[in-house]
């Protein structure tokens, strides 16, 4: 009886050691132990996953404070936005149990057999992002048929006299048409040029090379345009084959086409060397047209007008820090130290953007003019929805140059994140980042779970896990395996 006594008090002990080390974890933050990854992963992700499993589960996103779900039309009637933007995060968080009953909800749930118009692209960065990321992660089969399955869906959106893709698409009717709101009937350079990474894995999934074939006919398009001073409008009309209104951003509706030409040619294993040169093309055209330096000394990629500058640059902007440096060691020989230097600056700039406001979290966009700098002048402006692509640039910065700065900077964030976001209910956005006291907009985004929090944990983490030699992450943050030359993929990234 005395050695059962024992055992029980040895079992009882490393319970009590286990929970004392959580609350360690827990209390490693207020006892300012920084830069831990677990942290990230035990008190953030795991509070925003258990409050949307409680209260929105199924559903595509979580209101925090109503405590209910949200649905956006970016996805018509598809469901369970977060628990496929999810997935991913937490299979590298090590969240065993999440991640299985995320896969159970899939594989029982899924459905995208629905009278449903959606945007392609939020659809192609979150749903077939994730599902490709998740199966190559796991290896579980369902995940790679779920997203063949997807993009088979969306292969309509193609069905224009160019090719160039509708923005919105009925998958069930196949019927297309892009936003009312954009130039002229245009489609959005952020979003045609953002198919490209996942539709070459379709086509390497599947063994259809029809998904490789529709992105590379973007890109020759594209190439046989004339572009203004070598800069990419952010709109092209799909049936005539020319620009919309010369509106350049390296921002909102441009992003992350210049994101995928680097990454295409990166994830190809350096052989896509038409990705390659468009991409260093277009950095040089923005170099030369779009980015300044303020009189305080501040960096910035302002947004051009037909040849005029708006000196205003936007929270989604701050990602191209990142991708500057991620590039830089393609860049030609002179120009390695010089790109990485641009991401330094950038990232500067937008730290500035963050440490200017009250709650030390940035706003929406913010502006080098009328006496000031990196900060948002507009009342509509000045809102924080817990965009990742600060950290995400912090990310790249700190696994480039490994400058401790950058994890001190992603630590503010996680604490001004805590301090101002965190509610009972999960993590709310921000109306105005620049006042004393919060107002919640009530909206826990996808992306805070795909992208925020897994860039904050691998900012936090050892370079081994996912190193750039075998990852490229998609634009929400899901990583894609380079298809490295030897292992016969060559064909789908040549296409
Ligand atoms: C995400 O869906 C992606 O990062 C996209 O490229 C831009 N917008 C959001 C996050 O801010």
């Amino acid at each position: 009886h005395f050695t059962i006594l024992l055992l029980l008090l040895a079992v009882l002990s490393l319970k009590q050691l286990v929970y004392a080390s959580r609350s360690l974890v827990c209390c490693g933050f207020l006892l300012n132990q920084h830069y831990n990854p677990a942290f990230v992963s035990l008190q953030m992700m795991k509070h925003a996953w258990d409050n949307y499993k409680r209260y929105a589960w199924g559903l595509n996103e979580l209101k925090p404070i109503s405590k209910q779900g949200h649905s956006s039309n970016l996805f018509g009637n598809i469901q369970g936005a977060t628990i496929v933007d999810a997935l991913d995060t937490l299979y590298i968080m090590e969240m065993k149990e999440e991640f299985k009953e995320a896969k159970e909800w899939v594989e029982k749930n899924l459905d995208f057999n629905v009278n449903a118009e959606i945007s392609v692209f939020e659809v192609n960065i979150r749903f077939v992002g994730g599902l490709l990321s998740a199966y190559y992660l796991s290896g579980e089969e369902v995940f790679r048929k779920k997203a063949v399955e997807l993009g088979e869906k969306l292969l309509p959106a193609f069905n224009t006299p160019t090719g160039i893709p509708w923005a919105l698409l009925n998958i069930k009717s196949g019927i297309g048409r892009n936003w009312p709101w954009a130039s002229g009937g245009s489609s959005i350079l952020a979003e045609f040029g953002t198919l490209h990474l996942e539709f070459v894995h379709l086509s390497h999934l599947s063994g259809n090379p029809v998904f490789a074939e529709k992105v590379m006919n973007i890109r020759k398009v594209l190439s046989r345009l004339d572009k203004p001073e070598g800069l990419y409008p952010n709109y092209l009309n799909p049936s005539s084959g020319q620009w919309g209104q010369h509106h350049v951003s390296i921002g909102g509706l441009g992003d992350s086409f210049y994101e995928y030409l680097l990454k295409a040619w990166l994830m190809s294993d350096k052989t896509d060397e038409d990705g390659k040169k468009m991409y260093y093309d277009a950095v040089q055209a923005i170099e030369t047209h779009l980015i300044r330096k303020s009189s305080g000394g501040l960096t910035y990629i302002a947004e051009w007008k037909g040849g005029l500058l708006e000196h205003k640059m936007g929270h989604l902007t701050c990602f191209a820090g990142g991708m500057f440096a991620l590039g830089a060691d393609g860049a030609p020989s002179d120009k390695t130290g010089h790109h990485i230097e641009l991401g330094a600056e950038i990232a500067k700039t937008c730290h500035e953007s963050y440490d200017r406001t009250r709650m030390k979290l940035g706003p929406e966009a913010f502006r080098f003019d009328g006496g000031v700098e990196a900060i948002a002048t507009r009342q509509n402006e000045k809102y924080y929805i817990l965009r990742p692509e600060v950290i995400e640039t912090y990310m790249y910065m700190w696994r480039l140059t490994h400058d401790p700065k950058y994890r001190e900077w992603g630590w503010e964030a996680v604490e001004a994140l805590e301090k101002h976001c965190r509610v009972d209910g999960g993590y709310s956005g921000i109306r105005d980042v620049y006042n004393n006291h919060e107002s919640h907009d009530d909206v826990q985004q996808s992306f805070f779970l795909s992208e925020t929090l897994k860039y904050l944990y691998l900012l936090f983490s050892e370079d081994d896990l996912l190193p750039f030699e075998h990852w490229v992450f998609n634009t929400e943050a899901h990583p894609l395996p380079v298809l490295h030359k030897d292992d016969g993929n060559k064909e789908e990234n040549q296409k």
